[in-house]
């Protein structure tokens, strides 16, 4: 590459090389140039939005420096990479995580103060990118940060969506869906008009024969649309190591728009093929754990993985190696199954385009992939009809149908007597219509699956793929508990809690080297440690209490115990339970004297979380909710007992604001149905307890901080099967407070009765899948301990503090460290100066 350019031409790029900002005043120079040119704004009218744009201008110009040294760096070392292909990346913003990220956080709040703003409403400013659903998409977003902050190379490859996750509002009491464009200044990323892929779909397949008189197939006669790449960089804490993400965008291949239609007159269909070419990108499917299984999503998936393929492949055929060292060059992680066709891509370029013999591809292609699966629940497994797969990508059908043949066959060699076993493990489901079982191929295409959390990989392991253990072996199964950033999760969200952790450990190394959090138990009873801790957390929830008070009205006491379940609404997730036990403790409250009511420890319930726009039975759950609030937060009887608040809209950025505020947080899905949960841990680094289930991460949670320190509740996971059992044969009576609970709702105390009747049917005729009642007596008592355990408040601190201590094993880095070493077997690289 060097020698391409002649020595004088070299030392004039080098002379004139760009710079990055050093100090105060280099920085504010870069943000009044941004305004003044960039934006042609000036003093006179520079808003926050402008000072904003200013600042993250000038940080991006920082970072685009460190990450074109940091790609030059990863062609030259031409080591092996990582690509992690994942349908969402739930970034939140970026300029806070970019300034701390490089360390120049302070030097930009002085600047930024001389210029007449507070840092934190330039920060207010940014809207969040907001590409993915929830704990999926953030894991995604978490591990792109941890791979650039541990050095390797390793990018992620993903949609542009136009439209985000949508907001959600809150009208009387109902969500309500409003469209998130979040592309009218998003300065964070680069299109890439010269990186363009076209890609096909629909067409059909023949057989031709090439020069040498071979037969070869040929897929020809589609539809193209093209793949334009917008980068993101992504910095690493505290190096110079900055990765990619790239986003594909669509549009369609030829032209704009169709000219001879437009000239004779039909508007609308001249720009019809635009549209429907752009439509592939316009928006996320905001469902989290639910599969919907429509062509568009189908085309997404295609769209996105052939285009990252193509260039992956790209990027490898430029090292003139043999095909065959393709996977020692590059290691692709298939987040969840979405991404399952880039296993058939790949071996059908190499088959099809490279004409390489079969076997021989498919060793390469099984030893490129390893699969995450995320989820065991049912209905989020992804399944797509075989005649909508005929239609959209035949040549693709084609190969999966080889795929499975010789899986099968292999199948039938090792198990010859099971003719079961042949129908249970196909790929194709003998349905109506047929379908594909994408977890299936994704299994039989990669060399490692892993799922999220112990528990979780061993239920994978014992349930829906117990068969390809049986047929692989075990050790094709691994587990990888997932993990958090602490520079976004800690240092950004909790400012003060890391500045006075950091104060204690002699600085922020443990943000690179969370284990070292252990080294925070000697001061534990340091009395005047605690009291700066609990004043930090007292500080947190009087922001938070703000907020609230600013968006919904609402005041709640900063003084209450507050306890928040903020995540997606899923009936697994059981919010339900939550708010159940919120109006028993109304009950409670109403039944009695004032005397006793003194003794009563305060509470706020708070709650965020959105639900699919077709998800009816949780849209229901969020509405009562919020008439429960109605009526509790109105009683006079009540007053600061008892606040319960539904915070709108939740999204990462929120998230850094009520994560750090919580007294208690609640993680209680119903044993075995949430893989990990990744909020347990976020929560838990910020000094708040956990109530929950022995279920996902709560699991290794309890383990790593003791028993002492978690409020565990409920049936396990080896019970489940039982129990439903015994609600289908009717064997279940209701647990006699939740009866109550339901005799009050359907009094009419939280509004017309009937807009509940599914939810409270849902226990009974509907079988209580979710096993509300049979948890039900647990929480409460366990709700109980946890009042009494925060009357101590010294004993609550210890324990709070105990916790954190011992939270590095759920750092993202020590997740991306196991990725590395057990599934993609790649080394970090040394950063460039
Ligand atoms: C989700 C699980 C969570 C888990 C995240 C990240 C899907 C399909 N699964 O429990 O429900 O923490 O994945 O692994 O979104």
């Amino acid at each position: 590459v060097e020698a391409s350019i002649p020595q004088q031409l070299r030392e004039a790029w080098r002379k004139l090389a760009a710079c990055e900002f050093q100090g105060k005043e280099q920085f504010q120079r870069e943000v009044v140039r941004h305004v003044e040119t960039t934006l042609a704004r000036s003093m006179y009218n520079c808003d926050d939005a402008a000072a904003y744009a200013g600042t993250a201008l000038a940080l991006r110009d920082k970072l685009v420096i460190g990450w074109n040294k940091t790609q030059q760096n990863q062609t030259l070392q031409d080591q092996k990479r990582v690509y992690y292909l994942s349908l969402e990346f739930l970034m939140g913003r970026a300029l806070d995580n970019a300034m701390l990220n490089t360390q120049v956080k302070d030097v930009a709040r002085d600047g930024i103060a001389e210029l007449g703003f507070r840092i934190e409403d330039v920060i207010n400013q940014e809207h969040d990118a907001a590409l993915g659903n929830g704990g999926l998409g953030r894991l995604a977003a978490c591990f792109l940060d941890g791979l650039a902050t541990l050095n390797y190379p390793g990018w992620g490859y993903g949609l542009r969506y136009r439209y985000g996750i949508f907001k959600q509002e809150i009208v009387d009491g109902y969500q309500v869906e409003v469209p998130d464009y979040w592309l009218d200044f998003n300065p964070w990323e680069f299109p890439r008009p010269d990186v363009a892929v076209d890609v096909m779909f629909y067409g059909y397949v023949k057989k031709d024969t090439d020069s040498d008189g071979k037969t070869i197939i040929v897929w020809e006669g589609g539809e193209i649309v093209q793949a334009i790449a917008y980068d993101v960089p992504v910095p690493g804490f505290d190096t110079s190591t900055t990765n990619n993400l790239r986003l594909w965008s669509s549009k369609p291949a030829s032209g704009e728009f169709d000219f001879q239609k437009f000239n004779s007159g039909d508007y609308e269909g001249s720009i019809r093929d635009q549209q429907r070419a752009e439509t592939i990108s316009a928006v996320l499917y905001p469902n989290d754990n639910i599969s919907a299984g429509k062509e568009l999503r189908l085309k997404q998936q295609y769209f996105w993985v052939a285009a990252s393929l193509h260039d992956i492949v790209r990027r490898f055929k430029k090292t003139h190696r043999p095909w065959s060292q393709f996977p020692d060059q590059v290691a692709i992680q298939l987040n969840d199954t979405h991404p399952t066709l880039a296993i058939v891509e790949l071996q059908r370029i190499l088959i099809d385009v490279e004409h390489i013999p079969w076997d021989q591809a498919w060793e390469i292609v099984t030893a490129t992939f390893g699969y995450t699966n995320h989820t065991v629940l049912p209905e989020a497994l992804e399944k797509w009809s075989v005649p909508l797969m005929q239609h959209l990508l035949p040549r693709h059908l084609q190969i999966i149908y080889d795929i499975n043949l010789f899986f099968l066959q292999k199948v039938e060699r090792m198990f010859p007597k099971d003719r079961e076993m042949l129908t249970r493990v196909s790929i194709i489901e003998e349905s109506q219509p047929q379908v594909l079982r994408m977890a299936y191929l994704a299994i039989i295409g990669s060399h490692k699956v892993n799922g999220v959390a112990e528990l979780h990989s061993d239920l994978i392991k014992a349930t829906i793929f117990k068969d390809f253990v049986a047929i692989y072996g075990p050790d094709k199964f691994a587990n990888v508990t997932n993990g958090i950033t602490p520079r976004r999760w800690l240092h950004q969200a909790n400012p003060k809690l890391s500045d006075l952790i950091a104060s204690k450990l002699g600085g922020y190394e443990f943000l690179k080297e969370l284990s070292q959090l252990e080294r925070l138990r000697p001061f534990i009873d340091d009395k005047e440690f605690r009291r700066e801790w609990m004043e930090i957390k007292l500080s947190n929830k009087i922001r938070l209490a703000k907020y609230i008070r600013d968006t919904t009205g609402i005041s709640v006491n900063p003084h209450a115990l507050f306890d928040i379940q903020v995540k997606r609404i899923h009936e697994y997730k059981r919010q339900q339970m939550n708010i159940f036990g919120v109006i028993d403790r109304y009950l409670n409250l109403k039944a009695m004297t004032s005397e006793e009511r003194k003794k009563v420890v305060p509470r706020a319930s708070i709650f965020g979380g959105k639900a699919a726009p077709g998800y009816w039975m949780a849209k229901t759950i969020i509405r009562l909710i919020n008439a429960v609030g109605e009526v509790v937060n109105k009683d006079k009887d009540i007053g600061d007992l008892l606040k319960v608040v539904f915070i709108e809209d939740y999204n990462v950025s929120k998230a850094e604001l009520i994560i750090p505020a919580s007294d208690i947080s609640e993680h209680i899905s119903t044993a075995g149905t949430e893989a990990s949960g990744t909020s347990n841990m976020k929560f838990v680094l910020n000094g708040g307890l956990i109530i929950g289930t022995c279920d996902g991460a709560n699991i290794e949670i309890t383990r790593e901080i003791g028993d002492e320190n978690i409020f565990l509740l409920g049936n396990l996971a080896e019970d489940v099967e039982d129990l439903r059992h015994r609600h289908r044969y009717g064997q279940v009576e209701m647990d006699p407070k939740l009866r109550a609970v339901c005799d009050e709702i359907e009094k009419g105390t939280f509004g017309d009765p009937s807009v509940y009747e599914g939810l409270i049917s849902s226990l009974t005729t509907g079988c209580d899948y979710y096993l509300v009642s049979d948890d039900f007596s647990s929480y409460l008592t366990t709700q109980d301990l946890v009042d009494e355990a925060y009357r101590d408040k010294d004993g609550w601190a210890t324990k709070c503090i105990n916790s954190v201590a011992s939270m590095g094993f759920f750092s993202a880095d020590r997740c991306i460290n196991e990725y590395a070493d057990m599934i993609w077997n790649v080394e970090p690289l040394v950063p460039v100066k």
